[in-house]
């Protein structure tokens, strides 16, 4: 009965993990399908030592049940101490010295890449966007182009881009699995990295340092468009005017008046002025989610503007403004998914993980 409750316990253990395993793997949020040079290199660091340890726990295993086999007592036979053997030089130096070269074999290339995927010598000459992690968003502000955008940030394929990554509050971590790895992202001082993404995609990031209640809704979109594409971006983002850009229906003009009225504009910049106590907007009608996370739809939208701590527990809007009704909540809707500059469209793919 204990035997096969541990059996029990043991394939339920490994089930876990194979759905855990599963989970990760799903298209769009895995290191195992890497799209950029930081994640391919990050996928060798991981099957160099997974090869090397297979080959070893398999050599330890062939040589225990050898060991077994052949040393077990056999029938009728009397009890007896066997030969006791007592240091061998050649057995230590040989198990001492294989597992210093197996190290070496795993510690070159991971020291090379480590400096590689860290080193910023060329950052002037590429693409710069200076991050900022904030209690539960992300903010990017395009260096030296004056275009302020977040949650989704745009960069072009094959192309190096420089990430100057900085907290407004606590400590957070900036993670897209399929393009690279982690990045701390501190409050005092400044880490930059950077991505180079070889296919066009909307790849999903996380924060991956826990930073409050809603730190698991932290979630991000790193879209990878062509050279022409982003160039477009670039130009369509820059002539944007929120002052002369007219709503395009009379819903929409109303909602922009409720917009104005009700604090919003506190927080929230449309156009390219830097200040971001709150997301961005100029190209909320394109974003892919909604506070990073959320269906892109109008009941959700009026349903976060009503009352967003129902969707983003913590977050720093809540109880900042005047109460909105439903109503004009829907006309705040129709002006902000109106906001459009760009032609670029993308489809994003999802995270892969039901929710
Ligand atoms: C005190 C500052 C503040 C005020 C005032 C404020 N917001 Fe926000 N808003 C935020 C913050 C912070 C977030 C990011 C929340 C998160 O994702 O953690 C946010 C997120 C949003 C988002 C989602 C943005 C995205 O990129 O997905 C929308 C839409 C929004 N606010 C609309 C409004 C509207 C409409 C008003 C006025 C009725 C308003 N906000 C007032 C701070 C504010
Ligand atoms: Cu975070």
């Amino acid at each position: 009965m204990k035997g096969w409750m541990g059996k029990f316990k043991v394939l339920s253990l490994l089930g876990l993990v194979a759905l855990f395993l599963a989970a990760c793997g799903k298209e769009n949020l895995t290191a195992l399908d890497p799209k950029g040079v930081g994640a391919q290199k990050s996928l060798d660091l991981i099957i160099i030592p997974t090869v090397i340890m297979s080959f070893v726990f398999l050599v330890v295993m062939v040589l225990l049940v050898l060991a077994l086999i052949k040393f077990r007592k056999k029938k009728g036979q009397k009890d007896f101490i066997p030969k006791q053997v007592e240091g061998n030089k050649t057995l230590e130096v040989v198990w001492t010295t294989i597992p210093i070269i197996l190290l070496i074999i795993i510690a070159v290339p991971t020291v090379i890449y480590t400096f590689d995927l860290a080193d910023d010598a060329d950052a002037s000459d590429h693409l710069n966007i200076n991050v900022t992690g904030n209690q539960y968003w992300w903010h990017f502000d395009y260096e030296g182009l004056e275009i302020q955008t977040s949650q989704d940030v745009y960069i072009p394929v094959n192309s190096k881009v420089y990430f100057n990554m900085k907290s407004s509050d606590v400590i957070h971590s900036f993670w897209v699995p399929t393009l690279s790895g982690k990045l701390d992202v501190n409050p005092e001082n400044e880490n930059t990295f950077f991505l180079d993404a070889h296919e066009e995609g909307v790849y999903w990031g996380k924060c991956a340092e826990f930073c409050g209640p809603s730190h698991s809704l932290m979630d991000f979109k790193v879209v990878v468009v062509s050279q022409e594409e982003f160039e477009q971006w670039v130009a369509d983002m820059q002539n944007f005017d929120p002052e002369t850009a007219e709503p395009a229906t009379d819903a929409a003009a109303q909602g922009r008046e409720l917009f104005n009225e009700n604090n919003c504009l506190g927080c929230h910049a449309i156009g390219s002025s830097a200040a971001a106590i709150g997301p961005n907007l100029t190209n909320f009608g394109e974003r892919s989610r909604l506070a990073g996370i959320e269906e892109m739809t109008k009941e959700k939208l009026v349903e976060w503007i009503v009352n967003p701590e129902l969707i983003k527990p913590g977050n720093k809007m809540t109880g900042k403004y005047p109460e909105v009704s439903q109503d004009d909540a829907a006309l705040i809707a129709e002006y902000l998914l109106q906001l459009s500059p760009s032609e670029i469209t993308t489809e994003d793919a999802g995270n892969g993980i039901e929710q």
